[in-house]
């Protein structure tokens, strides 16, 4: 004896939401560990949050910057999380009384996922469409048998929905689900091991042409400033990745191709390591920088220099007949950075460097192979995680910021930042002066003078640190007798062209912020 089903209690609500849910959740440890086999970044999730990366407007990216940090990923992630469970949960709902309409819908979510990571631009293969359609395929058919249990027709004498066997395959599905999910990082973690290895295996050559000693006094001892060099674990960072991309050093390739080059090359890591080895200190600047912000940083790097490396490869630069003005470097992830050619052969330091600081570079700063251009901002400059160059035109070809409004090219521009006293800072007038302090930086034009202000009166020069070289920034120090009362401090630096930093404030879009930095503080007696 059967009868009609009843229409759904709240409990049975409850359930088919929790229905979606699970559905959703094996779908997506199914996909982690198809992804796992395919290629990591096709994922579903990191392709969608790669995807809203993509089309999210620069000031609401600059925002989640400033505002999450280096976790801006891990909110964003978590964020499609939170969405996917909500909308889950829905189409579980919908499953009580639609199921047709229901399992559509998980399609519709499938083929999203699908369509975010086929148009990466680091996808190359059809088959990273396979984890969003295992997915899908999963999360429908698991849908399909929860639902059944909260829908089937019962003998009047028992409950109406079979809530028992929903429970029971409920706890299955999540136990099978957990226990994909930790296959998938496992197996993820192998690959990454192998990474982490061939790190830790990396010998850094000793350069042919070494870096000068920093001079003594390019650290000033004041209390408060940054320091001189930056240290790898403060250096700030900047990309896209969401999932900082782990190379495997011992199967990295560099590609060399593209208009002027008669014949494609390719190096390894190893055919690099032999090259003749430079090292230099550079800073390194982010175009997203504020004034007065921190995105940017000092490091002594260790590489090869780029000139050769494309002379060798036949290039030659436009200004001695070469066709291609634009070098374009590509990283694994698909990331797309446009360079004048012109400027990475004028006989500046461009190097293709895979030393930081004296180890091999952090995966999040490029490992293995990344660029460093003096003077030039990072999103023009600096591609970590190299995989190719390509020699082409800046009239042919858009690197991948250039459509999202910023310039397809910009040199660094003079900025100096006050360090200490800090914003807002309350001084006790002692008798000794206080020390404001900080950096100024004008890459490869160097800083050849620095002054302070307070309040509207007269521009005084600031005691300049040593010069370590026109491509790192210059610390600097005002002795300030400071008087009892609110003040302002502002600063201003003047390139080695002699150049004063303008005063005229401009956005960071499309090629860097200008203006002064400046910070007011209290003063109080003793
Ligand atoms: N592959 C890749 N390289 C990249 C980027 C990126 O998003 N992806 N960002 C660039 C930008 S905008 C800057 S400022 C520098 C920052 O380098 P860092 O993170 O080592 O400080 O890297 C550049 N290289
Ligand atoms: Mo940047």
């Amino acid at each position: 004896m059967t009868a009609a089903p009843p229409p759904p209690t709240r409990t049975d609500r409850l359930l088919a939401a929790l229905a979606g849910i699970l559905a959703g959740y094996g779908g997506l440890a199914v996909a982690a560990l198809v992804a796992v086999v395919v290629r990591p970044e096709a994922g579903p999730v990191p392709a969608v949050g790669d995807a809203v990366v993509d089309r999210t407007p620069a000031g609401v990216k600059d925002w989640a910057i400033r505002t999450f940090g280096e976790s801006d990923k891990a909110v964003l992630e978590f964020g499609i999380l939170v969405l996917l469970a909500l909308i889950a949960a829905g189409l579980g709902l919908l499953a009580l009384r639609r199921r047709a309409a229901a399992l559509a819908g998980v399609g519709l979510l499938g083929a999203l996922g699908v369509l975010a990571a086929v148009t990466r631009p680091d996808s190359t293969s059809a088959g990273d469409a396979l984890p969003s359609l295992a997915g899908a395929a999963t999360a429908a058919a698991l849908l399909y048998v929860l639902i059944a249990r909260l829908t089937r027709p019962r003998p009047a004498a028992a409950p109406r929905t079979d809530r028992r066997g929903f429970l029971l395959a409920g706890a299955g599905v999540a136990a099978g689900a957990t226990a994909a999910t930790f296959l998938a990082r496992s197996l993820g973690s192998t690959r990454s091991e192998h990474a982490a290895a061939s790190r830790s295996a990396l010998r850094l050559p000793r350069p042919a042409s070494p870096a000068p000693a920093v001079p003594p006094g390019a650290q000033l001892p004041v209390e408060g400033i940054s320091p001189f060099v930056t240290p790898n674990k403060d250096f700030y960072r900047v990309d896209t990745a969401l999932v900082v991309p782990r190379v495997d050093a011992d199967t990295w390739k560099l590609r060399i191709h593209g208009s002027g080059v008669p014949q494609v090359r390719v190096f390894t890591l190893p055919e690099l390591l032999r090259r003749e080895v430079v090292e230099r200190d550079i800073t390194l600047a982010c175009v997203s920088n504020e004034v007065g912000g921190s995105l940017v940083g000092n490091a002594r790097w260790l590489g090869v220099r780029l000139d050769g490396l494309l002379r060798e490869c036949g290039v030659r630069p436009p200004s001695r007949g070469g066709p291609a003005d634009q070098l374009v470097a590509r990283s694994v992830d698909g990331m797309t950075i446009g360079t004048p050619v012109e400027d990475v052969m004028d006989g500046r330091d461009a190097l293709l460097a895979f030393g930081m600081n004296g180890e091999p570079l952090p995966f999040a700063h490029g490992f293995p192979v990344r660029m460093v251009v003096p003077g030039l901002y990072g999103y023009v400059s600096a591609c970590k995680w190299l995989s190719s160059l390509e020699l082409t035109t800046f009239a042919a070809y858009d690197a991948y910021w250039v459509p999202r409004g910023w310039s397809a090219q910009a040199p660094i521009k003079t900025q100096s930042r006050i360090d200490t006293p800090r914003p807002l800072a309350r001084i006790t007038a002692g008798t000794r002066p206080v020390a404001v302090a900080g950096v100024a930086w004008a890459q490869h034009r160097g800083v050849s003078r620095v002054q302070v202000r307070v309040d509207d009166g007269p521009w005084q020069d600031a005691e300049l640190g040593a010069e370590d070289g026109r491509d790192t920034w210059r610390q600097w120090v005002h002795r300030w007798p400071a008087t009892p009362g609110k003040h302002t401090l502002t600063v201003r630096a003047t390139d080695g062209t002699g150049a004063v930093q303008t005063d005229r404030r401009a956005d960071v879009m499309p090629d860097g912020a200008t203006g002064l930095h400046s910070v007011k503080v209290t003063v109080t007696e003793d």
